[in-house]
């Protein structure tokens, strides 16, 4: 019930905010040209990594469910969710006639990934719940948020649905570290310290095919550390830890 409570006060909050940049930047935006060569070249890596991405996050949820069976039926809600997701941004590509690169967005992934299955095999949740439901959904949630404000009407759409699900994600992972970090500080600390700088690095990847897109970097940089210092914050960690974690993305 409280839980509910602070989903719904969250997403409010978000949309209220993205309502006051809508209405001020609506005017002086330039839109990009989404029908020329550059745009769909561009958005063939772009469109791949999301497409990609989300069918991960259907796995991960999947996978995450054996290591907390009793779980099973909320994690598997939350997979369903990134198919859904999956189909709208396939749509997406398709309605600018843009074929998904595919191959490009797998070995984009394959790093964190492995990382991912490695947690998966030995058994470790924390490491698999703060790659996943943290670290993935935060870079999701910020990269959403700078693409909605460039994006042509129907992939606007979609990406507007899309992020409110995203919230759900995080704060499903947050209120599972939030209530055992007595027990898992440890495990977090390091697994932020292998995961994090390979956030970055997608992000260095991802920037010169995203400026293409009219979404600036050191913006999705910035949306990406407040949405990721905010969730740890949440997650009752203090200050200093959030510094010290925070640093392990300058590398
Ligand atoms: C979790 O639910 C989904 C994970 C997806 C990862 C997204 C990475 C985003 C990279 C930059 C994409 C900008 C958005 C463009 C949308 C077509
Ligand atoms: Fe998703
Ligand atoms: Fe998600």
């Amino acid at each position: 019930m409280h839980n509910e409570q602070k989903i719904t006060d969250m997403q409010t909050l978000e949309s209220n905010k993205n309502s006051i940049k809508e209405t001020t930047e609506e005017n002086s935006l330039n839109l990009p040209d989404f029908t020329t060569d550059t745009y769909k070249d561009a958005y063939s890596r772009i469109n791949a990594i999301v497409i990609e991405g989300e069918q991960e996050a259907h796995d991960n949820y999947i996978s995450i469910a054996t290591l907390i069976p009793n779980e099973l039926e909320e994690l598997t809600k939350l997979a369903k969710m990134e198919l859904k997701h999956k189909r709208g941004f396939t749509a997406c590509g398709r309605n600018l006639g843009v074929e998904a690169d595919m191959v490009f967005a797998k070995k984009f992934f394959s790093k964190l990934h492995g990382n991912f299955q490695i947690a998966l095999e030995k058994g470790n949740l924390t490491t698999c719940l703060l790659i996943q439901a943290i670290l993935i959904e935060a870079f999701a949630i910020s990269a959403y948020h700078v693409y909605i404000r460039v994006a042509d009407p129907f992939a606007k759409k979609i990406t507007q649905g899309v992020v409110k699900d995203e919230y759900l994600h995080l704060n499903y992972g947050q209120e599972w570290l939030k209530e055992n970090l007595s027990t898992c500080k440890e495990e977090l600390m390091q697994a932020n310290k292998v995961n994090l700088p390979l956030i970055k690095k997608m992000l260095d990847e991802v920037a010169e095919d995203a400026s293409v897109l009219a979404m600036d970097k050191e913006e999705l940089m910035e949306e990406f550390m407040i949405a990721y210092q905010d969730t740890l914050m949440e997650i009752g960690l203090d200050n200093r830890e959030i510094a010290r974690m925070a640093m392990a993305a300058i590398v």
